[in-house]
């Protein structure tokens, strides 16, 4: 069986998965407006600034597809002076705050982020720091923000603001690696990030937190090189107008009421904590005329799905056109999106993550008040197995009705571990995502360590591994809980730079047979353009390849980690993922085992060393 995971929905394909950790027993412990946050899963991001009248076109210039038109004026060093002259034209007079907001509720969207100020530093609401806002500023002359505050609260949908409060191209003070480093010289001693911070941000943050209502997060945004004091001094600041107000950990240093993902960064596990992932629908985030990249409804149903079972809400953005419009692409999609969503919303708002730390095998699953809740992701499953459910099943039946599914329960002989499968009914091949309920009784009570799954493929995940080592370099990202400001792929391994350095994973099988071994490698940059750059810096020869060593009791197979072979999975659109091939292993019988993948030789240059996500045994024959 191939392993490739795109769109596995109308195309077929057996989608190979992820097991297991610890979570019925893993602690969420949150705060009241933290749970309110994760409870509502699924919001709207809208980014809308000046940058949508060139809309990715400078000077007959068209940005390429893939990068992202809000940063034009960086792009193309557009001078200060000049690019303050779009305001004169930027006229968004069929911006309909109300119709937005319906769309949002229509997608199934439970609040909005919306950007107040981005990196270009045009205020898109009436600002007293001074005139370049969109109610002094431009021929619309009026407060779109007022307008859409308004709105939000007569509709009873949460609103966010984003806030750019370190990277500002129309200010002198703002001191940033991207900052406005053509206007002014990036070495100027005189600048000085504090200025900026006191005078514009202070002021307008103020005026934010005052003037348009009950604000529910603040989303700040590349910090930069903030200090831990001026992050903590801005938020100080914030709760001190809106104590309520959550703020994200943008603000840099460490701090921040919930967690943000990379930009459409997706993690193969689920999160502790609370946590959101910003995503596009197609590249960009302010309109860009060229970028046609739209994701289909079902790439974004899946994401949202995959999300929720990892513990993450979904922030996904529109990029109005200047005129306010939004684009029809956009429209279309997510009301698309929202006949599944709100059909669907039981298995996603207010529930809780998978109780089982890694993917499952062409499901994903969430839990609910005494139920899990089982989304069928893979239509050629005929069944499905879940191994190490200890809580009681009372009944089966689809999200819609309380008719029963029939569905086996047994103890796995000599494994003592629990088996439910449930049979896919037929009339769902037709269906998008059904959803199964599994009524439970009592605790939910899970098992949770790798192993077979319905496909019989096992995945022996980086973030289900022992790591044994005697430096204590080699590391899960993300295991501490600890939030990557540099991005790095979370639960992969990280500073592997020591052979003696390894991961061991203790799995059970029930269907023996012969297995291909994949060892799967992710990118620790975003675009794959630049991981190849990175690559062919470092590789040149055959001898130059970190090599592997995977081992099950007495049967060991190698390989490289060459980082070539691509593969296409919900979590890899923006994070590349690759395949590399170390060959078979036969498993003889069922049972308990131990695998261990070891480093045999680590180029010294790759100072990433091999960046690992999963062992996938992925069953060929029995
Ligand atoms: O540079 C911005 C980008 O324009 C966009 O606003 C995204 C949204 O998460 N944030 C920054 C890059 O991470």
């Amino acid at each position: 069986m191939k392993i490739i995971l795109k769109q596995l929905y109308y195309i077929c394909i057996c989608f190979i998965v992820l097991s297991s950790c610890v979570p019925s027993e893993r602690e969420h412990t949150k705060t009241v407006s933290q749970q309110e946050f994760t409870d509502l899963r699924f919001g709207m991001f809208i980014h809308f600034g000046l940058y949508a009248l060139p809309a990715g076109i400078w000077e007959g210039d068209t940005l390429p597809s893939g990068t992202v038109a809000e940063h034009i004026m960086r792009l193309k060093s557009i001078p200060k002076e000049q690019y303050r002259q779009l305001a004169k034209k930027f006229n968004p007079y069929n911006f309909d705050a109300h119709k937005i907001v319906v769309l949002a509720k229509q997608a199934g969207m439970k609040y909005i982020v919306f950007t107040a100020k981005h990196h270009d530093g045009f205020a898109m609401f009436d600002s007293d720091y001074d005139d370049y806002n969109i109610k002094d500023g431009t021929p619309y002359g009026k407060d779109i923000l007022k307008e859409l505050s308004e709105e939000c609260k007569n509709q009873g949908i949460k609103l966010g603001l984003y806030y750019s409060h370190v990277r500002d191209w129309d200010e002198y003070h703002s001191v940033d690696k991207y900052g406005n480093n053509w206007d002014w010289d990036k070495n100027d001693a005189n600048r000085n990030l504090q200025t900026y911070l006191d005078k514009k941000v202070k002021t307008q943050l103020k005026e934010l937190l005052t003037n348009y209502g009950e604000i529910f997060c603040l989303w700040f945004d590349t910090p930069g090189d903030i200090s831990k004091e001026q992050a903590k001094d801005i938020y100080d600041y914030v709760k001190k107008i809106q104590p309520a107000c959550l703020i994200n950990t943008r603000i840099g240093a460490g701090l921040g009421d919930y967690g943000v993902m990379g930009d459409n960064q997706i993690p193969p596990g689920v999160l502790d904590g609370v946590w959101e992932c910003p995503a596009t629908m197609n590249h960009t985030w302010g309109f860009h005329c060229a970028d046609s990249a739209w994701k289909s409804r079902e790439d974004m149903l899946l994401q949202l799905i995959d999300l929720s079972s990892k513990n993450i809400n979904y922030l996904l953005n529109i990029g109005p056109k200047d005129d306010g419009s939004i684009p029809e692409e956009s429209v279309d999609r997510l009301k698309e999106i929202g006949k599944w969503v709100i059909e669907n919303g039981e298995a996603i708002y207010k529930n809780g993550p998978s109780p089982w730390f890694q993917e499952m095998d062409g499901i994903r699953v969430t839990t609910g008040k005494d139920a899990l809740y089982i989304v069928l992701l893979d239509k050629c499953m005929e069944a499905i197995t879940l191994y190490g459910l200890k809580s009681e099943v009372i009944k089966v039946t689809d999200i819609h009705n309380e008719v029963s599914i029939p569905y086996e329960y047994r103890e796995v002989k000599d494994l003592d571990l629990p088996e439910l499968k449930i049979k896919v009914p037929d009339n769902w091949k037709e269906k998008i995502f059904p959803v199964f309920k599994v009524k439970i009784k009592g605790q939910l009570q899970v098992n949770d360590r790798p192993g077979q799954m319905s496909s019989g493929n096992i995945i022996l995940q980086a973030g289900m591994a022992e790591v044994i080592g005697d430096n204590g370099n080699l590391q899960i990202s993300g295991m501490d809980g600890v939030i990557d400001t540099n991005n790095w792929p979370y639960f992969a391994t990280k500073n592997w730079n020591s052979t003696k350095d390894y991961l061991k994973w203790d799995f059970f099988v029930t269907e023996p047979g012969l297995f291909h071994v994949n060892v799967i490698s992710v990118s620790t940059v975003r675009s794959y353009e630049s991981y190849k750059k990175r690559w062919e810096s470092i590789y040149q020869n055959n001898n130059d390849f970190n090599k592997l060593f995977f081992t099950i009791d007495n049967q060991t197979v190698s390989g490289t980690i060459k980082g070539k072979v691509q593969i296409s999975h919900i979590r890899s659109a923006y994070r590349p993922e690759f395949i590399n091939r170390f060959g078979k292993i036969r498993i003889e019988k069922p049972g308990n085992y131990t695998a261990v993948l070891k480093a045999g030789f680590i180029n010294p240059i790759d100072t990433d060393g091999p960046v690992i996500y999963e062992v996938q045994l992925e069953k060929v024959q029995n």
